[in-house]
Formats: C-alpha cells, structure tokens, sequence
C-alpha cells in the first residue's frame, strides 16, 4: 500500500561518500566504511581509482574560482580515493553529521574528521551536502550499472 512504498523510497536515499588520498594513505578505509555500516547504512556502490584533474575539478566545481581550488583540485588527484554510494533514510543529512565539520579542530568529538584528522586540506573525508549534490556527485563518480540494487537481511531490524 501507500504506507509501504512511502517508506521504501525514503529509506533508498543516496549519498556519495568518498574517503579522499590522505585517508587511503593513512590506511582508514575500513573505519569510514565501518561507521556507515554499523549505523545502518546500505553499501550500494564502491570503486579505488586515481581521479584525473577533470574529474576532481568537476567534483568541486562550487569552489572553482576560489583561492584554495588549485590545491584542492591538485590534493584529490594526487592518489588513490575510495568512491562509494551509501544508501538509507536521511542517509545524505546523517552522513555529514557522522562526517563532521569541514575544519576538524571544530569538528564534534565522534565524528569521523574529528577522531581521524586535523587539517582542513587533510579531512580524510567527503559527502555530499544535499540529496541534490548526491544525485550529481554519484552521476558524475559512477555508471548506472555500477550500482547494486538489493535488499539486506537485516533491514526489518533497522526500520521499523
Ligand atoms: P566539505 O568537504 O565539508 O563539504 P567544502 O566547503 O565543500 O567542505 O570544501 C571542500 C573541501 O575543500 C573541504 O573538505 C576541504 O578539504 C577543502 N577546503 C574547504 N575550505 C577550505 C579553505 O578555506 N582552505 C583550504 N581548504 C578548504
């Protein structure tokens, strides 16, 4: 009924999450991925790749023209990132208060920047800011048959 399908597509939210070189380089992978799925979260995508120039720049495009781009854009290209797609209800909202604050000395105790980093350049971390950032970031990262679509044995003991 209504009830049901209301409830399905709210817990099928998506966000892009995305452990950036610094985070791969200090070996913390398996911690961001291990928060997400302890909460709950659905793994539903997951790619190791050295993004190109064009790809960091299109992923940041917000902040082209701002001082810090070049760095940031040069930063994310440097190495290996890990690209995944986390799937559940609120899961975009969720996944930036599990993140935290961009700059990690104001980032809340618990959160994955503030138990894992301490430069802004350096914050081990990305996710999107908006179910809209989401649905461009997971687009721009990833093909459509890159990403699974199945249910957990779990979920009844995760929703309600
Ligand atoms: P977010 O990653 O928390 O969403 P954004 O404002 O979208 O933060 O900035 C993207 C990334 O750019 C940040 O994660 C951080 O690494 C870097 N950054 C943001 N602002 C600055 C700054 O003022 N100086 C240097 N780097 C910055």
């Amino acid at each position: 009924g209504t009830t049901v399908s209301f409830a399905a597509s709210a817990n099928s939210e998506r966000s892009f999450i995305m452990v950036k070189p610094d985070g791969v380089h200090r070996g913390l992978v398996g911690d961001v991925i291990k928060r997400f799925e302890q909460r709950g979260y659905k793994l539903v995508g997951i790619k190791v790749l050295v993004p190109s120039r064009e790809l960091a720049s299109k992923h940041y495009a917000e902040h082209d023209g701002k001082p810090f781009f070049p760095k940031l854009v040069d930063f994310l290209s440097s190495g290996a990132v890990v690209a995944c797609v986390f799937e559940g209800k609120d899961v975009v909202k969720t996944g930036r208060t599990m993140i935290g604050a961009t700059n990690p000395l104001a980032s809340a105790p618990g959160t994955l920047r503030a138990d894992f980093a301490v430069d802004m350049g350096r914050n081990i971390i990305h996710g999107s800011d908006s179910v809209e950032s989401a649905m461009r970031e997971i687009a721009l990262w990833f093909n459509a048959d890159e990403l699974a679509t199945y249910a957990t044995a779990t979920q009844a003991w995760v929703y309600e």
